[in-house]
C-alpha cells in the first residue's frame, strides 16, 4: 500500500479550498484539507513543493512515522502553514486507512461515545430585533446551542454580524453563499474595519439580557470576543456576562501570552475557550497544566490532523478540558468530516461549532454527514465518507479573497 500520487487540488466553490488527495497503487484515495483562509497558496506551495515529493513511494499505512517524518523532517516545526500541511496528509492517510478496513473512520479511532456530536450555529443581527430572527431561524433549522454577535452602536461593521451589515461592507467570498458570516472578501487588500473596546464592552451585556428576557435560561449562548480584549478588560466581560450563563466566551485575549488568562481566571467563572489560531500540543501546555482554559478550539485542519488533534485532546482530558473545535466555513467539508469522526470517538467532547457550506461548496465535496435534532453525525461510509468532484471544482478557479483588519478609532492596528 504505497502512495503513488498526491495532487493539490484548489478551488474555490463559494470560497477557495485547499484539498490534499492521496492515491495508493492498491487504488485508495483519501482527501485531507489544508485549507489556511486569506493564505491559501502558501499552504498549497508548502505541499506541492516540499512535502509532495516526499510522499511518492512512501508506505501509506504508516501514519504516525509520516506525521513524525514531516513534523521532525521539516526542522523549523510548528506554524500554521506546516501544520494545516501535516494534517492534510494525516487525515488523507486515515481516510485511506479506513476504507482498506472498509469502515467509517471513527470506528477506526475507538468507535462511537455518543449519539452524535452537539453543534453550534452563529446567530447574529446588526441589532437586536435582527439577531431574535437569527435565533429563530436557527432553533427552527434544529440548532441547540447558538452563538451570539451583534452590531455595536457607532461602528459601521463588527466581527461575526452577517447579513444587512456583511453585503453593505463588500462582496462576500461566496455571492451565491447562504452563510451566517462569511469575512473573507474577493479583494485585493483586505477591508478595513474599526473598533471600540468600550463601546463593546457596555453594549454586549445588554444584548445577553434581552436575549435571556426573550429565550430563556436554558438555551446554551456562547459568544466570541475575537482575541480584541486586553487580560482586564477580558476579565471584566466574564464578570459582566456572569448573570447570562454562557456556554462558553471565546478568544478573550491573544492568547500567544498565555500566562495572561490567570488575571482573567481570578476574577470571573465564565468558562473559557481558545485555540482556534493554535497548531500544536505545545500551544496548550501552559492553558492545561494551569487550568486557565475549559474548551479546545483547534480544528483538525490546522492542527496536524487527527494524530495532532487527537494528542491535544488526550492531553485536556487530564484537566476535564474539552472539546469544542473550530468549524466556520473557511475549514472545508473534508476538514470538517474529520472533526466528526474524531468529536464521535473521543472521550472527552463538548460541542463542535457547525456553520454549514453553501449549496454551491457541496457541488464539490460530496458529503455524507446528516445534520439532524441540533447534531452532526457521520455516514457508515468508509474513510471520512466525502468525494471531491473535479470537474465541478474546475468551474471554481482560486480567486484571492483576504479577511479584513482592525483599527481603533484613532487608526492605531488593533487585533480583529
Ligand atoms: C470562529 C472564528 C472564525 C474565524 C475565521 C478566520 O469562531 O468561527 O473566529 O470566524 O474568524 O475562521 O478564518
Ligand atoms: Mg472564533
Amino acid at each position: 500500500m504505497n502512495i503513488q500520487s498526491a495532487e493539490v487540488l484548489v478551488s474555490s466553490p463559494g470560497r477557495n479550498f485547499v484539498t490534499l488527495r492521496i492515491t495508493t497503487d492498491d487504488g485508495f484515495t483519501g482527501l485531507g484539507d489544508a485549507t489556511l483562509n486569506g493564505r491559501e497558496l502558501a499552504a498549497a506551495a508548502y505541499l506541492t513543493e516540499h512535502v509532495v515529493p516526499l510522499l511518492i513511494g512512501r508506505d501509506a499505512s504508516r501514519i504516525e512515522d509520516t506525521w513524525q517524518y514531516l513534523y521532525r523532517g521539516a526542522y523549523w516545526r510548528r506554524g500554521p502553514v506546516t501544520m494545516a500541511a501535516i494534517a492534510a496528509v494525516d487525515t488523507a492517510l486515515w481516510d485511506i486507512k479506513a476504507k482498506a478496513a472498509g469502515m467509517p473512520l471513527y470506528q477506526l479511532l475507538g468507535g462511537r461515545s455518543r449519539d452524535g456530536l452537539l453543534v453550534y450555529g452563529h446567530a447574529s443581527g446588526v441589532d437586536v430585533p435582527e439577531l431574535f430572527d437569527s435565533i429563530r431561524e436557527h432553533m427552527d433549522e434544529g440548532y441547540r446551542a447558538i452563538r451570539i454577535q451583534t452590531g455595536i452602536p457607532g461602528l459601521p461593521s463588527v466581527y461575526g454580524v452577517a447579513h444587512s451589515s456583511n453585503a453593505a461592507a463588500g462582496t462576500a467570498a461566496g455571492s451565491d453563499a447562504r452563510y451566517d458570516y462569511e469575512p473573507a472578501r474577493r479583494s485585493a487588500l483586505p477591508v478595513e474595519e474599526t473598533w471600540d473596546t468600550r463601546a463593546y464592552l457596555r453594549h454586549i451585556p445588554t444584548v445577553f439580557e434581552a436575549v435571556r428576557n426573550e429565550f430563556g435560561p436554558e438555551l446554551p449562548l456562547l459568544h466570541d470576543a475575537h482575541h480584541r480584549l486586553t487580560p482586564i478588560q477580558a476579565a471584566k466581560l466574564g464578570k459582566s456576562l456572569e448573570p447570562y450563563d454562557l456556554f462558553w466566551l471565546e478568544d478573550v485575549t491573544p492568547a500567544e501570552n498565555q500566562a495572561v488568562l490567570r488575571r482573567v481566571r481570578e476574577h470571573t467563572t465564565t468558562p473559557l475557550a481558545i485555540g482556534e489560531v493554535f497548531n500544536t500540543i505545545w500551544d496548550y501546555r501552559e492553558l492545561f497544566e494551569e487550568q486557565l482554559i475549559d474548551y479546545v478550539r483547534s480544528p483538525v485542519t490546522h492542527a496536524g490532523g487527527i494524530t495532532g488533534l487527537r494528542r491535544i485532546f488526550d492531553f485536556a482530558a487530564v484537566y476535564q478540558i474539552k472539546s469544542g473545535a473550530h468549524g466556520p466555513t473557511d475549514v472545508s467539508p473534508v476538514g470538517l468530516a474529520a472533526a466528526i469522526h474524531l468529536g464521535l470517538s473521543i472521550p472527552n467532547f463538548g460541542i463542535q461549532e457547525y456553520m454549514q457550506h453553501a449549496p454551491v461548496t457541496h457541488e464539490v465535496f460530496r458529503t455524507t454527514y446528516t445534520f439532524e435534532n441540533g447534531m452532526l453525525n457521520p455516514s457508515d461510509a468508509p474513510g471520512l465518507g466525502v468525494d471531491y468532484d473535479d470537474e465541478v471544482a474546475a468551474a471554481h478557479p482560486y480567486s484571492g479573497a483576504y479577511l479584513p483588519v482592525n483599527r481603533l478609532l484613532d487608526g492605531s492596528m488593533h487585533d480583529w
